[in-house]
Parts: structure tokens; C-alpha cells; sequence
């Protein structure tokens, strides 16, 4: 590693797809590297993530690295949108064959990491299998995840339920039987969605406990022909040039238009159009579909049609449809035979809007005053998202404070990158990065690039200390924020804006002014010598 492991360049945290990227990138500008992941093996989301039915809602040639030409050409997906195992295959190809996993420590947490303003480097507390570490690096580089803190809500009598439990995000390795079980699933968001009809396929009954009705389209999920992958093959170079325009990073069918400027003929010709093509790519019917309201309102309506127009029980369709929810405020849920597994008999929708389930039994749950007996309870109830994994490490910058004590009043960062007070540290994806409204893989690339660009540019001019000033941070925050206040989204409770967590700081985190502007803000502050920042160089030489 060209570096005693207790004291490298560049602690990495994590290795999904992230930490993987950021290391082989450090590692081929000559930075010595550890990485450290929390999980048994790579994979980060796909390894954690292994409910049935887990699937990629961006398409398999879209969710994928980019940096090589050689690893696109030789990596075949199999399908329009990948399947988790598939997904996993592939993390694990790219980390075998640029020879990343030497640089990794598994099963290990990065529990505390403090700055030492005195050598300018991060003194990094590990605690694993191996029992604890304890690290010096010049840069913390988290690669952490966005959804990759469950929330389990803290039911009453929980811990008294004697069947087996289980959360989408930490689903077990070993596949796990429901043949002939009485399953409830509680939550009904992409996790629950997903695995939804494919627990039904396998349980004696299933009972799902929603809380709120989510939009679902139909993903559309295909095998991909083989003439279909030469073409992408031979396409790649123009596909990526392409996406990287798109506001979005990725390419689907987008119509700009409003739907106010079509009869209501063509309005339903676009609409069912998109429902045919499927998946996220829905929201490309019309322009305006996430910035007025009426236009919104008006998709709205004719999704809830269809809605009706597939599931057989009238009350059970109104119960599926969400009551005056913005369309696709929340993000968008791609489904594959949702709405029709609930037309199976063994197959039960209970509304928990009201009282909600209002606690656990030693055989079930009590759900709006009715009693379930249940062997198996799923918790697909989601994630403290974007924030909630940097602020369970104990993140200490030179005067003292944490990052969970910054971001308590508000999570603000510069580019969504760097936090003032927190030197030499770069957060991937999180508040203030575009990162879940552009395609992750292709945001974490331009992310990680940007940091390594940083990170030689210091090492080029011998300097040791580099940290963004809270004037800066303060403008890039007016910048997400207005760009949120433009879109309908951000008027909306979701995972976005920290609504899904109790007591967490409410706003709209993620940058969604898209991605050109993006990587022009990025672009403006490496081309003018990083004027954003304040350098320094240590006076001891470690
Ligand atoms: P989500 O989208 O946050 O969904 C969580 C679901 O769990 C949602 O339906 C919640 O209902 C429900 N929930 C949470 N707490 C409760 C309680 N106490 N009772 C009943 N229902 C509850 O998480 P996912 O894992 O599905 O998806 C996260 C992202 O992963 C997704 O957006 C994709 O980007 C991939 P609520 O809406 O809060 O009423």
C-alpha cells in the first residue's frame, strides 16, 4: 500500500459504489488508501438491500460506471432494469478487476473520527471484527449511502411478537421461506412495492399495512435482447455525452411540453404512451407535470383511473390511490404487477391511515383497533435518508463541534461536497448534491473525480489543510434551496426533505437544479484554483 496502514492519504467509508470508485481512483494517482465498509462483502445498497424483488428503477445500461470503456464493453446486463443478485454480480466484477478489495477492511464501522489541527490529519476510530483501529489519514472521504440507515418505527410490545421480523434494507442473506406463513408487510414505498408480490407468491396470506398510498407505474421490466445489447454497446460514448446534458444525467423519453398545450385527446394519447414505456421515464410525458399544479393535478387523475381500471374491489382501488399528494413528489414508484396482486384472495389491504398500527401482540399486531396473527411482519419503512449515516459517526472538526451538531439546525454543505468546519472531508450524495435526482452512479463518478482533482492539486502545491468557508456554503445553500422552491416536490413529506424521520430538521436536501448546472458550479470552482476554500500547510512534517 506504499504507507503503513495506521496512517494513509485517505480514509474511504464504505464500499458500494462510492467507496469503490473513490478508491480506485485514489489508488491510481498514488494515494495510499483503506477503506472501511460496515458490511460483510462489497456491494453497499445491493449488499444490504436483498428483499425480494429488489431492483434497480434506472436502466441497468444507465446505472453503471462509465470510467472504463474496456469494463463497459465487457459487462453484458441482462435486463432493462437489474435485479439486486444482478447488480451485486457486477459491484463485484468491477471491484475484482481493478484489484480493489486489498485496500478494504469489512465487517469494521468508522465509529469516530476527529481532525488534528496540528498535523492536518484525521485520527479515525474503527471498531470491526478484527477489534478496534485507530487510523491517521489526511482526507475522510464518506461514501456512506443515502438510504442506508433503517428506520424501524419503535412499536409498542414490539420486542414481545414471537414470529420472525424482517427490514427491506437489512434483509438476511439466506434465503428465507414464506411458503404457507401468515405475513404482514408494513410500509409501502419502493421497498414494499417491490417485494410485494413476491412475498404474495410465497405466503398463506399476506396483509399489507399502509399508511399512505403511493404512485406506482408499471416498470416494465424486460429482458435485454442481444442485438439490443451490441447496439448499447456500440452506443456508449453517445449515450453518456447525451445524458450528461439531461438535467437528470440520464436519457429517457422527455416531452418538455406542457400538457395545458394538448387536446384532451393527446393528453391521454402522451399519458398512456409513458404508462406503456414505464417506470420514471412516466414523468417525461410533460414538462410541467412537477412545477404546476394543475398539470400535476390533471396526471393525477387520469393515473387514478387506471388504477381502477386494474385493481377488481372499487374500495380497495380508492385506497391504493393517494388522497392529494403532488405526482411524483415523493419519487415515483416503479411496480411490477403491484396493483394486480391485490386482486389475489390471499392478499389484504388494510388502511392504517388513521390510528396506524397501534402495537405488537405476541402473535401479531393491532392495527386500527383489529387484531392480525401474523408468523412474519416485514418493516419495508425506510431509510433516515441523505443525512442520518454521516451523523451517526462521531465527526469532530478542529473547534470541536460534530457534523451532527452542525446539521441538527440544517444540513449545509458547499456543492453538497464540503461542510464548513470540517476540513480535508468529502461527503458523497448527500444534502446539497443532485446525487438522488441524477443517476447515482454517474453522479458519484463526477463527484469522485472532482475530489481527486482537489486532492492533487493540494498535494501538488505541498498543501496540507483545505477547507470550504461558510460564506461559500452559505451561497450554495440559497442555490438549493431555490432551486427546491420551484419545484412541487419540495412541498411535499418525503425522505427528501427528512419528513419520514421524527424531530428531524425540515428541508428539501438534494440539489435539483440538475446536473449541467451542477457540474458547472463544480467545473467554475476547480477551474479558478478552488477560490471557495482556505488552504494551509502543517508546520510538522507527518
Ligand atoms: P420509503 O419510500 O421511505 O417508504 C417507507 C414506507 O413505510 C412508507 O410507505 C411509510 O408510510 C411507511 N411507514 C413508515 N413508518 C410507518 C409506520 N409507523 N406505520 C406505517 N407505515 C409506516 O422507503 P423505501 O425503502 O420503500 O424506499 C426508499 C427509497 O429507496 C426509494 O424512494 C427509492 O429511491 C429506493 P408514510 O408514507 O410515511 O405514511
Amino acid at each position: 500500500m506504499g504507507a503503513a496502514r495506521d496512517q494513509v492519504d485517505a480514509v474511504v467509508v464504505g464500499a458500494g459504489f462510492s467507496g469503490l470508485y473513490l478508491c480506485h481512483r485514489l489508488v491510481e494517482n498514488g494515494f495510499s488508501v483503506r477503506v472501511f465498509e460496515a458490511g460483510g462483502d462489497v456491494g453497499g445498497t445491493w449488499y444490504w438491500n436483498r428483499y425480494p424483488g429488489a431492483r434497480c428503477d434506472i436502466e441497468s445500461v444507465q446505472y453503471c460506471y462509465q470510467f472504463s470503456d474496456e469494463l463497459q464493453q465487457e459487462w453484458t446486463w441482462s435486463e432493462r432494469y437489474a435485479s439486486q443478485p444482478e447488480l451485486l454480480d457486477y459491484i463485484h466484477h468491477v471491484t475484482d478487476r481493478f484489484d480493489l478489495r486489498r485496500h478494504i477492511t469489512f465487517d469494521t464501522r468508522v465509529n469516530r473520527a476527529t481532525f488534528d489541527d496540528r498535523t492536518h490529519r484525521w485520527t479515525v476510530e474503527t471498531h470491526g471484527a478484527g477489534g478496534p483501529e485507530t487510523v491517521r489519514a489526511r482526507h475522510l472521504l464518506l461514501g456512506v449511502g443515502v438510504l442506508s440507515t433503517t428506520l424501524t418505527p419503535d412499536f409498542e410490545g414490539l420486542s414481545s411478537f414471537a414470529g420472525r421480523t424482517f427490514h427491506t434494507g437489512t434483509w438476511p442473506h439466506d434465503p428465507v421461506d414464506f411458503e404457507g406463513r401468515r405475513v404482514g408487510v408494513i410500509g409501502t414505498g419502493s421497498s414494499g412495492i417491490q417485494s410485494i408480490p413476491l412475498l404474495a407468491d410465497q405466503a398463506k396470506h399476506l396483509h399489507v399495512f399502509q399508511r399512505t398510498a403511493n404512485y406506482v407505474i408499471p416498470a416494465r421490466n424486460r429482458p435485454l435482447e442481444p442485438d439490443e445489447t451490441a447496439a448499447i454497446k456500440a452506443g456508449y460514448a453517445e449515450l453518456r455525452a447525451n445524458a450528461r446534458e439531461r438535467p437528470t444525467g440520464f436519457l429517457f423519453p422527455f416531452n418538455p411540453g406542457s400538457i395545458h398545450d394538448m387536446t384532451a385527446d393527446e393528453q391521454a394519447i402522451q399519458l398512456e404512451k409513458h404508462w406503456q414505456i414505464g417506470g420514471l421515464p412516466f414523468l417525461g410525458a410533460f414538462g410541467d407535470i412537477l412545477f404546476d399544479r394543475e398539470a400535476n393535478r390533471m396526471v393525477a387523475r387520469w393515473w387514478a383511473d387506471k388504477v381502477r381500471t386494474i385493481v377488481d374491489d372499487p374500495a380497495t382501488a380508492e385506497l391504493l390511490i393517494p388522497k392529494g399528494d403532488v405526482f411524483g413528489g415523493k419519487r415515483l414508484c416503479a411496480g411490477t404487477d403491484y396493483f394486480e396482486t391485490y386482486n389475489r384472495d390471499d392478499v389484504t389491504l388494510v388502511d392504517v391511515s388513521g390510528t396506524g398500527v397501534e402495537r405488537f401482540t405476541p402473535t401479531g399486531l393491532v392495527a386500527e383497533g383489529v387484531e392480525y396473527h401474523l408468523d412474519d411482519v416485514v418493516f419495508a419503512t425506510g431509510f433516515d435518508a441523505l443525512t442520518g449515516t454521516v451523523v451517526r459517526i462521531d465527526i469532530t472538526g478542529p473547534d470541536g463541534e460534530t457534523i451532527a451538531d452542525r446539521w441538527a439546525v440544517g444540513p449545509d454543505t458547499y456543492l453538497g461536497l464540503s461542510v464548513a468546519g470540517f476540513p480535508n472531508l468529502f461527503n458523497l450524495q448527500g444534502p446539497g448534491s443532485p446525487g438522488v435526482f441524477v443517476t447515482m452512479v454517474t453522479g458519484i463518478e463526477h463527484q469522485t473525480d472532482w475530489i481527486i482533482d482537489h486532492v492533487c492539486w493540494m498535494r501538488d502545491r505541498g498543501i496540507t489543510r483545505s477547507e470550504v468557508t461558510e460564506d461559500a456554503q452559505g451561497r450554495w445553500g440559497d442555490v438549493v434551496d431555490a432551486a427546491a422552491a420551484v419545484s412541487l416536490r419540495s412541498t411535499c413529506d418525503s425522505w427528501y426533505t427528512g419528513a419520514n424521520v421524527a424531530g428531524k430538521h425540515r428541508r428539501f436536501m438534494p440539489y435539483i437544479g440538475g446536473f449541467p448546472a451542477y457540474r458547472e458550479a463544480c467545473a467554475t470552482e476547480a477551474d479558478a484554483d478552488y477560490p471557495s476554500y482556505r488552504f494551509a500547510t502543517a508546520d510538522v512534517a507527518v
